[in-house]
């Protein structure tokens, strides 16, 4: 066998003798995955990564997700170069406990938001096809198990309420159709199946509801989501 299957093969082996769980939360911006989360990191013995959304606004003075909400065409990649390798890395971290539930993964970076700066004629080709690439090979010859994903079934409406309503500087130009684009990504892919293989079996949690009703549903669900990864 070549190196890379070698690579592989002892980091399968390493994630099977630390037995390391891994869920992810996936749903469109202003879903409430980060209310998922904070109930999680509260009442489980679980860890918690939260996406590193703050060294996407601040680069070395460079605010990436202010410029690429500007002018998509040209931050675009640069935005989504970074994201994959901070996502990589926040993926190789979960290993200090049993349960480790992350906002996001590498995965939608890819098959939602690079797919929708594409298939909106904001990233060039060979931009695109060099993430792939990248992609691919991390995907092929890094081992990133993920046990479960959280799917926050939301309307864009609801969320483009509660964009408008959190009133983050950055996001004040996304218009409906974008959050809408950004649904149909996540349903394609969480729950049609018809966009690009699913990295774990998906648990739907209908997330239009107030913050009690959602503290409600998450209890609800806790033994649910606890138990898929035992
Ligand atoms: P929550 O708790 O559901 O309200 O979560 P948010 O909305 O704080 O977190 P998220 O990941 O939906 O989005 C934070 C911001 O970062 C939002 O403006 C969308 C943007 N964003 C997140 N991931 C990506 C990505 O891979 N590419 C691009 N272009 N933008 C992204």
């Amino acid at each position: 066998i070549d190196s890379s299957q070698r690579r592989r093969r002892a980091l399968y082996l390493c994630n099977l003798y630390f037995s390391i769980r891994i869920i992810c939360v996936e749903g469109n911006i202003a879903s409430g995955k980060t209310t998922c989360l904070d109930y999680f990191s509260n009442t489980s013995n679980i860890q918690v990564l939260t996406e590193p959304e703050q060294l996407w606004r601040t680069l070395e003075g460079l605010k990436l997700l202010h410029l690429m909400y500007q002018d998509p065409q040209r931050w675009g990649i640069s935005l989504q170069t970074y994201i994959q390798l901070t996502m990589l890395d926040k993926h190789l971290s979960a290993t200090t406990a049993p349960v480790t539930m992350m906002e996001r993964s590498i995965f939608s970076a890819k098959h939602i938001f690079v797919e929708n700066l594409y298939r909106s004629g904001k990233m060039l080709e060979v931009d695109y096809i060099i993430l792939n690439e990248w992609f691919d090979w991390i995907t092929t010859n890094v081992s990133l198990p993920v046990n479960l994903i959280v799917y926050l079934q939301t309307s864009p409406q609801t969320c483009y309420e509660r964009l408008k309503q959190r009133c983050r500087e950055e996001e004040m130009v996304i218009p409906l159709e974008y959050l809408e684009f950004i649904h149909q990504l996540h349903e394609d892919w969480l729950i049609k199946g018809t966009s690009a293989p699913v990295p774990a079996p998906v648990l739907v949690i209908p997330a239009d509801y107030d913050l009690q009703k959602m503290l409600h549903k998450y209890e609800e669900h806790r033994e649910k989501i606890l138990a898929a990864t035992n």
